[in-house]
């Protein structure tokens, strides 16, 4: 079994030791951080993910996994950030209120700091009012919402029409992500962009704040 199998395969037992000491062994060897995250990490919490879902595994299981999957990003932790300074704006993000999902959230707020910015992390079950709140506390630019549930991703929808309320809509960007959300969505709800992924949000944001 190579490496990056054995990664995900430690990650879907459950062992979060096992992942980090893999993951810091694959770096020595030379493995590119998007590899290991994509081929190693993600590739494991898809597998956890489907197994759920077919009844084969539960809840503890998924959460023993999820555990196994911060040793692993903690390891690649500071070579996704790296040394840009946070000059480039404000972005609030958060996973929804009802809404304990934070993987990919936290993954998007590595992305977006190790590309400059300044985030203010709200952390998970976020109520629709602390979002607007941090944003005009801070003076952010952007407001990024995760939601990895179908029943939570009508608060989204709830935010947008706060900031539209607050007259942030145009000044604050809102863009949203998470596994079942799509553009469509995002136009249905108002926000200005969905993004797939954490380079997917680095880009939108750049983008929205005219940063090449
Ligand atoms: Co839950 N869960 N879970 N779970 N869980 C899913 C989401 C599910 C699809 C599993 C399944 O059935 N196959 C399913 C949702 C079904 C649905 O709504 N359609 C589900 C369910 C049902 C539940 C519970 C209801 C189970 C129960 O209690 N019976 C419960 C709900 C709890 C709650 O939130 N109130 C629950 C609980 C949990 C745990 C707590 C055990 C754990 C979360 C631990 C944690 O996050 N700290 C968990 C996990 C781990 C999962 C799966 C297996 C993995 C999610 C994950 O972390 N993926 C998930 C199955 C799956 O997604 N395949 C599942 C890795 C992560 C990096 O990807 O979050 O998609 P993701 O993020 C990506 C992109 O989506 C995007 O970028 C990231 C990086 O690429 N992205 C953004 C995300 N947010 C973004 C924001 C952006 C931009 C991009 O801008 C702001």
């Amino acid at each position: 079994m190579d490496i990056l199998e054995n990664i995900s395969q430690s990650l879907q037992n459950g062992e979060p030791d096992t992942v980090a000491e893999l993951t810091g062994k694959a770096l020595d060897d030379g493995v590119p951080v998007k590899e290991l995250l994509h081929k190693g990490l993600l590739s494991g919490m898809e597998v956890v993910g489907e197994r759920f879902k077919a009844h084969e595994i539960f809840l503890p299981d998924v959460l023993l996994a999820a555990k196994a999957m911060y040793a692993g990003m903690e390891v690649l932790k500071p070579l996704m950030v790296g040394e840009e300074a946070a000059t480039s704006g404000t972005v609030v993000i958060g996973t929804v209120q009802g809404d304990l999902h934070d993987i990919g959230k936290n993954l998007v707020g590595i992305m977006l700091r190790g590309a400059g910015f300044n985030v203010v992390d709200l952390g998970k079950d976020v109520p629709p009012e602390r979002f607007i709140e941090e944003a005009q506390r801070t003076g952010a630019r952007v407001i990024g919402m995760s939601a990895l549930l179908t029943t939570t991703m009508p608060v989204m929808g709830l935010v947008v029409n706060l900031a539209r309320e607050r007259g942030l809509l145009g000044k604050v960007k809102i863009i949203v992500g998470g596994a079942p959300l799509s553009d469509e969505y995002a136009q249905q709800i108002g926000a200005d962009a969905y993004c797939f992924d954490g380079m997917n949000a680095v880009d939108c944001v750049k983008g929205f704040l005219g940063i090449n």
